[in-house]
């Protein structure tokens, strides 16, 4: 079975911030959760390089647009993948020569189909938004330079433009949008945005101008050389230019749909109305899911790269690591909503849950086996009650973990995940091992006590197994203490279907100290 997952691809009119960073690092949870159960995964994701606010923002540097986004895509863009340990598949630009073909094929492809015609658009557009802005939403501007407007939706600026240009007949399209919302509930998530997107539908479609011809920072539209194409409408087919369209039949076919846009709710419209409606027009299937995920506020405001409130995601994993920082992103926020975050709540979530919950926890049951085993995993005695009821609640919350991924809520995942932290936790304060050590029948005390050493043992393994995906780093090492590897295969192969089969780490197994795996933060000192 394959999966395809893609972020949007972002503008490169500057560094990219921790929102980018969300989407991101949730796509890449997605992505290693459906590889470990054992689905063909391909995660794209990328960057979205021409229309005006890229032009203009190169210029103001004195820059090319191509040698501004080929410097920042290099120094900053493909960086923030390494630093947040993405392992994504693709990594598409738009100004590569195969978006240019895909995205021409596709042009002349909705041409040939009559759905492309020529008029004159007046109106008001949004460099900041890239987006045209209905009269009804243009409001005066505040400040010093006067007379200025702005769109009330987001507060950027507007400038009034009458061009000649190529329409898309969106409007046609608004009976079959509703219908596909209705046949297909799961569509647009989560419910906010979907009721908010079959409202704005329901109140009917206007026809959309796809062209531009006072820039040439774009892609040319393959009839017309005078015009280049409306950056929205060249941006989305990245997802199936990296699948292959009009180049690679075969691949395209095995690939698309895809199965998740994961998306920030601000675009959420156009993924959910203007492209479902281009592919109708073109004959081709709809993405299977559209996701908007809420805003990032810091100080109860949106972080945005323009406001000064925009922290650089390198700043955290200097003080937490990427793994925290993975962890963190995934947790602390409901996928969907808008959520606040904070270096305190980092901070605190970093001692109770990582460092104190479950490091704590790997490296003191290592260091058990290694006293009383030498370090050599014994072999489990008889199951009481206690050992029972830890197991059931392993596989309870695994299946309910991984139904939580199907619901892309890894908030819940983790939370499931947790309480097997919690469980293991108060298993080993009930069963206290080191008072089981100090009773004077040698021969029972050494099984009771292998037991439950066994018994944490495995719940290590299935925290590293259904923790990986979200902690690539830590779970490694984790791993690597258990002495899995040479029974069991690598980390990243490992099942989520079976992670809660018990026994699977072989007697004998090779038991080291764990490392530190989220250590004191330096200013706790
Ligand atoms: O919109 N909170 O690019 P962009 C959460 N190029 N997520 C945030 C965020 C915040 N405060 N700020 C940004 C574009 N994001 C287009 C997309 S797709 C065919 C073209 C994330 O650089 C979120 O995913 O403005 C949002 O949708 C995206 O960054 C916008 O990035």
């Amino acid at each position: 079975m394959s999966y395809y997952v893609t972020t949007p691809i972002y503008y490169v009119n500057d560094a990219p911030h921790i929102g980018h960073g969300y989407t991101t690092v949730i796509g890449d949870v997605l992505t290693r959760w459906h590889r470990q159960r054992g689905e063909d995964v391909w995660y794209l994701t990328g960057t979205d390089e021409h229309g005006l606010k890229v032009l203009r923002k190169a210029q103001q540097n004195g820059a090319t647009p191509q040698e501004w986004t080929d410097r920042l895509v290099e120094t900053e863009w493909k960086p923030l993948l390494e630093l947040l340990d993405i392992a994504n598949d693709d990594f598409i630009r738009t100004s590569e020569e195969r978006h240019e073909k895909s995205a021409q094929a596709f042009w002349q492809d909705l041409y040939d189909r009559g759905e492309v015609y020529k008029g004159e658009f007046s109106g008001w557009y949004s460099v900041g938004s890239e987006e045209f802005v209905a009269e009804d939403d243009v409001v005066d501007g505040e400040g010093d330079d006067e007379g200025h407007k702005v769109s009330s939706l987001d507060g950027s600026r507007v400038e009034h433009v009458t061009e000649e240009n190529y329409f898309f007949p969106l409007s046609k399209y608004a009976d079959r949008l509703l219908e596909l919302y209705e046949t297909n509930p799961d569509f647009i998530q989560p419910e906010s945005a979907r009721n908010e997107v079959v409202s704005f539908v329901r109140r009917g479609l206007k026809d959309l101008s796809i062209s531009r011809s006072t820039f040439d920072w774009g892609i040319q539209v393959p009839w017309d050389p005078s015009h280049v194409m409306y950056v929205w409408i060249e941006a989305l087919l990245n997802y199936v230019t990296a699948a292959g369209y009009g180049v690679d039949d075969e691949r395209f076919g095995e690939l698309w749909p895809a199965d998740v846009h994961l998306v920030g709710k601000d675009i959420a419209r156009f993924h959910a109305v203007i492209w479902p409606a281009m592919l109708m027009a073109a004959g081709r299937p709809v993405p299977h899911r559209v996701f908007a995920h809420g805003w990032l506020l810091v100080g109860g405001q949106k972080m945005s790269k323009s406001k000064a409130n925009g922290i650089r995601p390198d700043e955290i994993v200097e003080v937490f690591g990427s793994d925290a920082y993975r962890y963190y992103f995934s947790r602390a926020l409901t996928f969907g909503s808008d959520g606040s975050i904070s270096w305190e709540d980092m901070r605190a979530r970093y001692h109770a849950e990582l460092a104190n919950g479950f490091g704590n926890l790997a490296s003191r049951v290592a260091a058990m086996i290694g006293k009383y085993f030498d370090g050599t995993l014994p072999a489990a005695g008889e199951h009481t009650a206690a050992e029972e009821a830890l197991v059931a609640l392993v596989a309870e919350a695994s299946v309910e973990a991984d139904r939580a991924i199907d619901r892309i809520a890894p908030q819940d995942a983790l939370a499931q995940v947790w309480r097997i932290v919690e469980a293991l936790n108060g298993y080993l304060t009930e069963q206290a091992p080191w008072q089981v050590a100090k009773q004077a029948d040698e021969a029972a005390q050494r099984e009771r006590l292998a037991t439950i050493l066994v018994t944490a043992a495995e719940g290590l393994r299935v925290l590293a197994v259904l923790l990986h995906p979200v902690m690539p780093r830590a779970t490694a090492s984790l791993w690597e203490s258990l002495g899995a590897e040479p029974a069991l295969g690598a980390l990243a192969d490992q099942p989520i279907g079976t992670v809660a089969q018990w026994g699977r780490l072989p007697e004998g197994s090779v038991v080291t100290k764990v490392p530190s795996l989220f250590p004191r933060l330096e200013d706790d000192a």
